[in-house]
């Protein structure tokens, strides 16, 4: 009998597609992908990857047809309160946060325009692509404002008179100053998320979700990790203990003919900056060497 097949559901063309293929290579995920190809097949794991607009990731999810998908919380958590809004159930479950995607929604106002708190929102139009979130936001705050959809180029909606404010996604904020809109106040800070169907799943299937999310949280904490390694003289291991940023249980190796000093070896979960090096040094550490983890399994 065939091996069962997980189907995993990513952004076909966007700001997602590159860092989410990256981090299942990362996985150790082989695939062949065609252009135009709707679906990639996966060589060396029993999981095949759909190319498909962000939008339909939880609806996909939802309905079965996927098992995971990767997208933006934004996505997610506008299309949760549009299913309860409906009166739907909400079935698809977030498993891990992912470190890309990276990106805040905010309510952003002409830059001439005082702004004078939440309360001064109360009888605006404010234009969005995110109707349900900004609802939930103003009513959360205890705000009745016009809420007019758009399906994109929101930025330039009070411009063309069509609002008095909006509510966007940002991340560098340059979109913003180019319009000339100043950012106010956060509704979401947002990043990709995988998730996965509520339904159970084959025992072998549910097998490489587990490995999977391994993997991925792997992958994430070697992003941040260094090896450092270094000499040190007994009487400074405290205070060099002390400085090793994120690191539990250095190895302590003793130095063949120099019996004052030792070798150690750690693990920093911590990006390895060189004013750490310094102070490292500067307590009598020698022969400093930070080294890249490429992977992690604990
Ligand atoms: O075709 P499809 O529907 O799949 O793509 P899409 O156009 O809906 O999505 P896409 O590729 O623009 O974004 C996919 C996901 O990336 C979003 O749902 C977010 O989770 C995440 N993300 C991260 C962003 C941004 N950063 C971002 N800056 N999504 C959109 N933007 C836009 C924003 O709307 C604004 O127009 O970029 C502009 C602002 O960028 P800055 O850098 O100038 O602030
Ligand atoms: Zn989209």
């Amino acid at each position: 009998m065939d091996e069962p097949r997980l189907k995993l559901a990513i952004q076909k063309s966007g700001r997602l597609t590159d860092p989410s293929l990256d981090v299942l290579v990362r996985c150790g995920l082989k695939i062949s992908r065609g252009k135009d190809q709707l679906m990639a097949y996966g060589e060396n794991m029993p999981l095949d990857v759909l190319f498909v607009r962000d939008d339909d990731i939880p609806d996909l999810v939802q309905e079965d047809v996927c098992d995971l998908g990767l997208v933006g919380l934004n996505v997610l958590e506008e299309k949760r309160l549009e299913l309860a809004a409906r009166g739907h159930p909400v079935r698809f479950q977030a498993l891990r946060t992912l470190d890309f995607g990276r990106c805040r929604l905010v309510l952003a106002v002409p830059q001439e325009h005082p702004y004078e708190g939440v309360a001064s929102l109360q009888g605006k139009r404010i234009a969005t692509t995110y109707p349900y979130l900004l609802e939930q936001y103003l009513r959360e705050h205890a705000v009745s404002a016009e809420i007019v959809t758009l399906s994109g180029a929101v930025e330039i909606a009070p411009r063309l008179g069509r609002a008095d404010l909006i509510c966007d996604l940002v991340s560098t904020g340059s979109t913003l100053q180019a319009n000339h809109l100043r950012e106010v106040q956060t509704v979401l800070e947002s990043h990709a998320v995988l998730i996965r169907t509520p339904l159970a799943l084959a025992p072998l299937k549910s097998e490489w979700v587990e490995r999977l999310v391994m993997r991925l949280d792997g992958v994430q904490q070697v992003r941040e990790s260094k090896y450092i390694m270094l000499h040190a003289p007994r009487a400074a291991l405290a205070e060099i203990r002390r400085l090793l940023p994120g690191s539990e249980f250095p190895t302590i190796i003793p130095l063949e003919g120099s019996p004052d000093k030792v070798a150690v070896h750690a693990v920093c979960r911590e990006n390895v900056f060189w004013e750490t090096l310094e102070r490292l040094k500067k307590a009598g550490a020698s022969a400093l060497l930070v080294l890249p983890v490429e992977k992690m399994l604990s």
